[in-house]
């Protein structure tokens, strides 16, 4: 087949081809094009590395030591920013080329878009999860939309069709005269402009997507250690059969979620570390890996927020794998007088407890895992604490960045000054999961069951009450942990009516759940859950 002419395109009467100098600006564009058409890809899909970090760290890695110690005597780094100037740069030039190429060929233009499409697939491929088939086809499609570029600004950059062939509007009194610019030329300004504003869209949106899925990208890659102090898995007798019941381990899908962040923060572990600050001896910083390093436990805790209402659902149990924060606070040296340890999350949320729950041989943990997985982004990815006995909002800081020693009463946590209590100790609660409120039940036998927790006291006893009658015991499944919910069931032999069932539990300590109903602020809602249900 016959290469296509451009020159054979052109519209009858305009044999001129377009100059070199329109024809390499029409080329270096099309290049660009290309380049920002393969950020976008990589922006989208998490599979796609950037092509043009990949040719650049291609680059990094083969020139020779001279060339960078001078790069490094130049910028002072072997800078990042430079280095892709410097590949936009030799992109345009190329680019140019296949331009002025394009006004003879543009099948030989298109060929030298596919050697660069190859390139950007050889080095991409060798990066760590890199899918090959995606990669290629981006580079395909990159290099299709530079082609399309190219000729689209080629076809437009000649010589002006006559007026007859209608392109002119009318409000212009050069019509008239045949050698001035018309319609053709600002047609290619106008694409021209399109697709530099395009191409720098695509490339701006493509980094700032890349940016956000590099957390995913390396959650899916980390290895969490296993564990020095390791947890038996939970006894089948932590848990009972009634179908309806919270499960033991809340799933990740199924646990609440409470934060201040309109948009989740998403933190590159590479970009990332905690810094261990105020009244220590040594401050420290540690890197995601440094932290992953250090030994290991695991702990059962239900998580409580202070907002939760008498039966609500604020709560959640999981197993949580980290460093404990004593290990962390003894490495840094805690000074004497500083009482109280305060989390800041990256996004600047911040919640504070007394220095003691760190050393009274509670389970608090600077948690990097949860129920096997690597923290969920939504979580608090890549680190947060997990402290037992105290509700999430004086303690549980995800995106965990600093760790600062301070005395009790030079700071408040976030939501101290909002009206919420300075210490957050959890409140004995239970919930009935089942049967549901304002559900309808078969008269006989039903399984009145649900949970019951007492912050790190455990739980001793449930009992149960229907319509204000004497209090009945529930049975208890085996507790998994002191710091974690008990599931209980007792059966009800249901007649038939309208009832009201109500729960109230007894801690490891002996204190039984108040009756006083009050709502969660300023330090966690207390009261009896009741449901009323019918039964037929
Ligand atoms: N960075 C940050 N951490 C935070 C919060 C927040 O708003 N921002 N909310 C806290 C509150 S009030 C609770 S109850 C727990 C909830 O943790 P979860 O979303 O993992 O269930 O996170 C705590 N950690
Ligand atoms: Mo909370």
């Amino acid at each position: 087949m016959a290469p296509e002419r451009l020159v054979e395109t052109r519209p009858p009467g305009d044999a001129a081809p377009p100059g070199r100098g329109r024809a390499g600006a029409s080329g270096a564009l099309a290049a660009w094009v290309a380049l920002a058409t393969s950020e976008l890809l990589a922006g989208l899909f998490p599979s796609v590395p950037s092509l043009v970090v990949a040719v650049g760290s291609g680059v990094i890695d083969r020139v020779p030591p001279l060339v960078k110690d001078l790069a490094i005597a130049v910028f002072g780094t072997f800078d990042k920013a430079a280095l892709v100037a410097g590949m936009l740069l030799v992109a345009a030039v190329c680019g140019a080329a296949l331009g002025v190429i394009a006004v003879r060929s543009l099948a030989g233009a298109a060929a030298g878009f596919a050697v660069f499409a190859l390139v950007g697939v050889a080095a991409a491929v060798g990066e760590r999860q890199a899918s090959i088939p995606l990669v290629a086809a981006t580079a395909v499609i990159a290099a299709a939309a530079g082609v399309v570029a190219l000729r689209g600004l080629l076809v437009r950059g000649g010589p002006e069709p006559g007026p007859a062939t209608g392109t002119a509007s009318g409000d212009e009194a050069a019509d008239a005269e045949p050698m001035t610019p018309r319609g053709g030329r600002r047609d290619f300004l106008r694409l021209a402009a399109g697709l530099a504003l395009g191409a720098g869209a695509a490339a701006a949106g493509g980094r700032i997507l890349t940016q956000r899925s590099a957390a995913a990208v390396a959650r899916a890659r980390v290895r969490l250690p296993a564990a020095s102090a390791r947890l038996p898995p939970p006894p089948a007798a932590a848990s009972l059969p009634v179908d309806g019941i919270s499960p033991l381990v809340t799933p990740i899908e199924r646990f609440y979620r409470i934060d201040t962040a309109l948009s989740v923060p998403r933190v590159d572990p590479a970009q990332w570390d905690l810094s261990v600050t105020g009244m220590v001896e040594r401050p420290l910083r540690l890197s995601y890996d440094e932290l992953l390093a250090m030994p290991h436990a695991e702990a059962d805790v239900t998580l409580v927020c202070v907002s939760n209402e008498v039966g609500g659902d604020l709560v959640g149990n999981a197993r949580w794998t980290g460093v404990p924060l004593r290990a962390v606070l003894e490495r840094a040296g805690v000074q004497p007088g500083a009482t109280q340890v305060v989390g800041r999350s990256v996004d600047g949320w911040t919640a504070g407890f007394p220095t003691e729950v760190a050393f009274d041989g509670r389970d608090a943990l600077i948690a990097v895992g949860m129920n096997g997985e690597p923290l969920p982004i939504r979580h608090g990815f890549p680190a947060r604490l997990v402290v037992p006995g105290l509700y999430g909002y004086v303690s549980a800081t995800k995106w965990l960045s600093a760790i600062e020693l301070t005395t009790w009463g030079a700071f408040d946590g976030y939501w101290v000054p909002r009206g919420w209590a300075k210490e957050g100790p959890i409140k004995t609660q239970s919930r009935i999961d089942v049967p549901r409120r304002a559900s309808t039940v078969p008269a006989g036998r039903v399984a009145v069951a649900g949970v019951a927790w007492g912050g790190i006291r455990g739980i001793d006893r449930v009992e149960v009450s229907v319509d204000g009658g004497s209090w009945q015991r529930a049975r208890l499944a085996e507790p998994l942990g002191a710091a974690t919910w008990r599931q209980w069931v007792w059966d009800w032999d249901a007649e038939r009516g309208r009832h009201e069932l109500a729960v109230r539990a007894t801690d490891g300590e002996g204190a039984v759940q108040t009756a006083e109903r009050r709502r969660p602020a300023p330090d966690g809602a207390t009261g009896h859950h009741a449901v009323t249900v019918e039964v037929v």
